[in-house]
Formats: C-alpha cells, structure tokens, sequence
C-alpha cells in the first residue's frame, strides 16, 4: 500500500517536471521569436525609408533644383478677425475652456506666393498677436499651449509669407500659442534637429508650454482644420505636401510639419544632435518614436494638405552622407544623444513684433 503510493507519487512528481521543463523551453522559444520579429518589423521599416529617398534622388533630385526665380508674390487678404473693440478682460476673470472644435475655422485655404508680402501689413492685419508672436483666445481658455518652433537661417522671404498665412489660422484655432525662430548662428553647416531641441528648451523657460509644433519655415498648410496641436499620438501635419504630388513620399515619412507633447519628446530623449547637412534627421526621430511604442497621428490626406515655397537647395546644407548609416542605429544612440546631451550658446535673443527670434552657436560637426 505504502509503496504503491511512493510510485505513484514519483511518476506524479516526474511528470510535472517534465511539464514545467517544456512550458519553460516553450517560453524561451516564443521570446526568443518575437524579439526576431521586432528586429525585423524594425529593419524592413529603416529599410523603407532607404529605399524611397534612393529612388527618389534618382529621379528627382535634379528638377527640384531647376527652377530659381520664385518671388512674384500675392498677398491672400485672409478675415481672421477677433472681436471687435472690447475692452480687456480683467485677468482674474475665469474663463471658460474653448470648445473642442473652433467655431471660426473655415477649411481649405488660397496660399500662394505670387505677391510679397511685408512685416508692417501683416503686423496691422493682426493686432491681437502680442510682442514676441505670443497669442490666446480673448474669450475663451485655450484647450493647449503650444510653442511652434521653426528652425531657420537666411529665409526672411520665406518667414515672412509663414507669419502671414500661420498667425490668422493659428488664432483662428483658438490656441494659446507663441512663435519662436531658432536661427542658426554663423556659416557652418545646418543642424536641423538640433535647433529644434535649441527650441524645445527656450520656449520652455518662457512659459508653461504643453505641447510643441515643429515646423519648416517654407511650408504652409492650405486648410485650418488641420490644427496645430497635440494628440495622443505623435502627430505628423504635413501629410499631403504639393511637392510630392499631395501624398506622403512613404508610410514612414515624418518631415516637414509634426506635432509633439512634452511627454511623448522626453520619452525620446527628444532629437539626435548630430545629424549635420540634409536629411536623416526626421527619419531618426520616427525611428525614436517607434522604438518607444508609439505610433504617428495624421489628419487626412485633404485636410493634411500644404504647399512648400519653391527654393534652391541652400548652401551648406548638403546632403548627410553619413545619414543612411545614422539613422540604421537608431536604437542604439538614441538614449545618450538628444535633449540630455544638447549642448548650445545663445548669441542673441529678439521679442520681435510677429516671432522671438533666438539666434544660437550650435557648434559644428
Ligand atoms: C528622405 O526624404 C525625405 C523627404 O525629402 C526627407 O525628409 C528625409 O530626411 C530623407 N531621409 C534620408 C535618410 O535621406
Ligand atoms: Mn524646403
């Protein structure tokens, strides 16, 4: 009796540990696989962002650079108007939060660059916008502060059609918002993400700023309901640019206009610094965002769409020869280079009537 129990008990205790054995080694071989296929899913995506600049500089390069002349330039009257002559509100005065969609938005847009335009007009066509480009709704709390950050060098002509197609809209979308121009001191070559992490932390020791745009100077959205916000999501703006024939150049592509909030920059560790010249740059920091789990927001290819003002590839900013091997090691430099590794000396810092403009050494290569 006594040992039929004992033998019964050592096959019970054996087959156990057999099936402990293969639920572990069935573990370790579902790990093991899934981390492939990440590796995978990862490399076919960096994959795809080679493969389409590639294509595209071979065909493309070229005709972008042909056409010089630009600069006949029309100036679209746009009626952004607030409300008329009221007194200012009592700054203790609670206001109420704005509601979810602005009532003065009014969808598709003319822009166009056939008239110049001047920093004078477009100061008078927009009275509310305060010293150093800062604005919020009269009536309303805005639901977001944002810092629109806009890196930049030698684009006056471009800067300025940007403040006089973005300062309407941006009011128009009932936004607590400030204009900040981050001008890269000195002849040596662009750094593009770098000014943007330069502007990242100035507009932060300015105001309580929630949620952060980061924009080209030559791009101009062509409908106001797409809103220069943040969104659960990384969001990606300029999705339908007249430049690529109003689609997204690739799935991947996060250039040109994108939206982030604070938590989703520090999350990762805000941009590289040291993506010197032309391109890369963006591809990186979608890279970053996908390593952390997040996915990009965007609005629809209507909504989305945006005209570039035509220009000539700008001196010294080349392409990045090193950019395609950059942005393939994503993962690796991504925590010890970006916003806890910025390092920069501000020249001189502007409340300008429409923008503050914050000149900054970036160093070199
Ligand atoms: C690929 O092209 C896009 C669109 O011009 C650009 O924004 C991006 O930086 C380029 N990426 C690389 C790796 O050249
Ligand atoms: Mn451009």
């Amino acid at each position: 009796m006594a040992g039929d129990s004992s033998v019964n008990f050592n096959l019970l205790h054996r087959t156990c540990k057999l099936v402990v054995l293969l639920c572990f080694l069935h573990i370790s071989v579902t790990v093991v696989f899934y981390v492939r296929s990440l590796d995978i899913r990862f490399a076919f995506v960096q994959n795809q962002q080679t493969q389409h600049n590639v294509t595209q500089s071979r065909h493309t390069e070229v005709p972008t650079r042909t056409k010089p002349k630009e600069d006949a330039v029309k100036v679209q009257q746009q009626e952004g108007t607030q409300s008329e002559g009221k007194k200012p509100e009592e700054p203790t005065k609670r206001l109420e939060k704005c509601p979810e969609t602005s009532p003065l938005l009014v969808g598709p847009l003319r822009v166009e660059f056939n008239n110049p335009v001047n920093l004078e007009q477009i100061k008078k066509d927009n009275p509310n916008v305060e010293l150093g480009g800062r604005f919020r709704p009269k009536d309303c709390k805005a639901l977001q502060k944002v810092a629109i950050i806009i890196p930049f060098r030698k684009r006056d002509e471009h800067l300025k059609y940007w403040l006089h197609y973005l300062h309407p809209i941006l009011q128009r979308q009932q936004l607590d918002y400030g204009v900040y121009i981050i001008n890269q001191d000195g002849d040596e070559i662009f750094n593009r993400a770098k000014l943007l992490n330069v502007g990242y932390t100035e507009a932060l020791k300015e105001y309580d700023y929630e949620c952060f745009v980061f924009s080209d100077v030559d791009l101009i959205p062509m409908d106001d309901r797409n809103i220069y916000k943040c969104f659960r999501q990384p969001r990606h703006l300029s999705v339908s640019m007249d430049k690529f024939g109003f689609r997204l150049p690739y799935n991947q592509y996060f250039g040109g206009v994108s939206s982030m909030s604070k938590e989703q920059y520090l999350k990762i560790n805000g941009f590289p610094n040291n993506y010197w010249g032309w391109g890369g740059e963006d591809d990186d920091i979608y890279n970053r965002l996908v390593s952390k789990g997040m996915s990009i927001s965007r609005p629809t290819g209507e909504t989305g769409k945006c005209r570039m003002i035509r220009h000539d590839r700008d001196k010294q900013n080349e392409p990045n020869p090193q950019r395609f091997d950059r942005i393939a090691h994503t993962r690796e430099t991504m925590h010890k280079d970006g916003i806890n590794s910025l390092t920069y000396q501000v020249v001189k810092l502007e409340k300008l009537d429409l923008f503050t403009k914050i000149t900054v050494d970036v160093g070199k290569p």
